[in-house]
């Protein structure tokens, strides 16, 4: 496990009820079967020293983000709600740092970046700072769903300088268009990311 080291970060993606469960608003296919590989790989990180931070969909009741207010999703993940919960096979210390993005309506995908709806500038999040204070430099970033938050947010540590690798049996997509999950792999590894499975290599 050579990718976890003090100066790692392991980046572990909206794993939330709403996308996660099968009762989940906007289910992400396969998000129980990856979550057994992010335990592993969140204990694997913990044992070598390196920084495990989780982060949150967390949006208000209405936001553009939402269809019903002119943007493209179902809702989902709103702030204080069942369906934003962390999921509860997701093992997590309670000590664990949880990074929220779109509490104020911000929409975008990022764990990094948020775009404000009314000006369009994209308003930073905590991650970056958190990152920074603990010396990081390697990132390697699981979660849900590929073909959005996965990929923004590796897209987002590449651009800022961090060596970025994403396991892809410890993600899972979307596919609002079938091949989605396997284009965005393509363009994080066009994008200098290191796109490989979480077993041997
Ligand atoms: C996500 C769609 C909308 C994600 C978040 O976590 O990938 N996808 N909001
Ligand atoms: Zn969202």
């Amino acid at each position: 496990m050579a990718r976890y080291h003090p100066a790692a970060a392991l980046v572990v993606v909206d794993v939330q009820n709403d996308f996660a469960d099968p009762k989940g608003s906007l289910v992400v296919p396969g998000a129980d079967r990856v979550i057994p590989v992010i335990n592993r790989e969140t204990a694997a990180a913990r044992e070598h020293g390196a920084l495990v931070v989780l982060t949150q969909d967390w949006h208000p009741r209405s936001t553009p983000h939402f269809t019903k207010d002119g943007g493209d999703w179902p809702v989902h993940c709103v702030a204080e709600t069942w369906g934003a919960e962390l999921h509860p096979d997701l093992q997590s210390p309670p000590e664990t740092p949880v990074v929220r993005k779109g509490s104020n309506g911000e929409d975008g995908y990022s764990g990094f970046t948020m775009r404000d709806t009314r000006t369009g500038e994209h308003v930073p999040t905590m991650l970056a700072p958190l990152l920074q204070s603990a010396g990081v430099t390697d990132v390697v970033v699981i979660g849900l769903a590929t073909d959005y938050c996965v990929k923004a947010t590796a897209l987002d540590a590449l651009r800022l300088g961090y060596a970025t690798t994403v396991l892809t049996d410890a993600v899972a997509a979307c596919e609002i268009r079938r091949g989605d999950g396997e284009a965005a792999l393509e363009e994080l590894r066009n994008a200098g990311a290191n796109v490989r499975s979480s077993r041997g290599g």
